[in-house]
C-alpha cells in the first residue's frame, strides 16, 4: 500500500554558482577568487592580524562587485518560490552577496555572513554597509576604529548553526545549488538531511565532490535548472516533489 504524505519542509543550500550569472567570481573555478588571494591570507583571522589592510582591500573590491551586480533568473525563481510557498522553507546562503534578497527571496540565512555588514569587535555590534572599511572608518555606536568585514572566516564558526540544524532535521526535501561541497559544515549538510528523511537533489554545473550522497543530480547552469525546478515544484508535476511516495511496505 503507497504511502503518500505532502512535501512541507525544504532546505536549500546555495553557493558562489548561483551568482555566477550575475557576474561574480566563484571560489576554485580557473578564475577563481582563491587563485589571485590566497584564502589563508584574505580568509582567516590569522590572515587579517597579520595584514588588515589587504583582507580590507579584498572585501572592499568584493563589497563594490556586490553592489555592482544584479539578481539572474535562478535568484529571482527562488523569490517566486518564497513567496508561493506555504509549507516551511530555509535557503541557507555561503554567499555574502544580497542577491536572493534582491531576488526577492525572504527566508534567507547568510551562514558565512554579508559583504553589506560591518561588525565593530570593539562594541560588538553590526552595522549596514556599502562603503569602504579600507580607510579604517569610525564605529557608528562606540567610535572605535575597530569594524571589520562581518564575514565568517576559516576556522570560525558559522552564524545560526542550531537553525540550521533544526531545519535539516525537519527537512522533506534538500537541494543544494552551485556549491561545490568543499567547504565544512556546509558540505555535510546533505548526510544530515539524509539522515532524517529527505529526499536530496543537486543542480550544479559539473558534479560536486559530494554528488554521490544526492538522490538525484542535475547539471547545468542555475539560471536555467533553478526556474526550471520551481516551476515543477510549484505546478506539482515534479519527480520528487511535491508529493513524496514513500516505498511500499512490504
Ligand atoms: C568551522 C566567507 C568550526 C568568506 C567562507 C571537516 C573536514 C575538513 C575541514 C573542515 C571540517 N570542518 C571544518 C573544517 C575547516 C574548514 C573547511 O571546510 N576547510 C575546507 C577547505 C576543507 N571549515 C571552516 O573553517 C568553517 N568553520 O568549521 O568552524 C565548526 C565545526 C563544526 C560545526 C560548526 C563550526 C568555516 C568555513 C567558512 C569560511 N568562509 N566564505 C568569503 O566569502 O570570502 S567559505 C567560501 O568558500 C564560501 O562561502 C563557500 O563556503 C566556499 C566556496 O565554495 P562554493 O560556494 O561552493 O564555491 P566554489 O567556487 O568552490 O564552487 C562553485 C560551484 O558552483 C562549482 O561546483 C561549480 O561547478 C558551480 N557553478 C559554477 N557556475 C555555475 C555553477 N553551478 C550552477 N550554475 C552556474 N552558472
Amino acid at each position: 500500500m503507497q504511502v503518500m504524505h505532502a512535501l512541507r519542509n525544504i532546505v536549500i543550500l546555495s553557493g558562489a554558482g548561483i551568482s555566477a550569472e550575475s557576474g561574480l567570481r566563484t571560489f576554485r573555478a580557473e578564475d577563481g577568487l582563491w587563485e589571485d588571494h590566497p584564502v589563508e591570507q584574505v580568509a582567516t583571522p590569522e590572515g587579517f592580524a597579520r595584514d588588515p589592510a589587504l583582507v580590507q582591500r579584498f572585501y572592499d573590491e568584493r563589497r563594490a562587485d556586490v553592489l555592482a551586480a544584479r539578481p539572474n533568473p535562478a535568484h529571482e525563481a527562488l523569490g517566486r518560490l518564497d513567496r508561493e510557498w506555504t509549507g516551511e522553507l530555509l535557503m541557507v546562503t555561503q554567499n555574502i552577496d544580497d542577491l536572493h534578497e534582491r531576488g526577492g527571496a525572504r527566508r534567507v540565512l547568510h551562514m558565512h555572513g554579508e559583504a553589506l555588514s560591518a561588525w565593530c569587535t570593539a562594541c560588538d555590534t553590526r552595522h549596514r554597509w556599502d562603503g569602504r572599511l579600507g580607510d579604517g572608518p569610525a564605529c557608528p555606536d562606540c567610535g572605535e576604529a575597530m569594524l571589520r568585514p562581518d564575514i565568517v572566516w576559516f576556522g570560525e564558526m558559522p552564524y545560526r548553526m542550531d537553525e540550521i540544524f533544526d531545519a535539516l532535521a525537519r527537512a522533506d526535501l534538500f537541494v543544494s545549488i552551485g556549491t561545490s561541497g568543499a567547504v565544512y559544515p556546509a558540505a555535510g549538510f546533505v548526510q544530515q538531511a539524509a539522515a532524517h528523511g529527505a529526499r536530496t537533489l543537486e543542480l550544479n554545473l559539473e558534479r560536486s565532490l559530494g554528488s554521490r550522497l544526492f538522490d538525484e543530480t542535475r547539471l547545468g547552469p542555475a539560471g536555467e535548472l533553478v526556474p526550471r525546478w520551481v516551476d515543477e515544484l510549484l505546478s506539482g508535476s515534479s519527480g520528487p516533489a511535491p508529493s513524496m511516495a514513500d516505498p511500499p511496505s512490504e
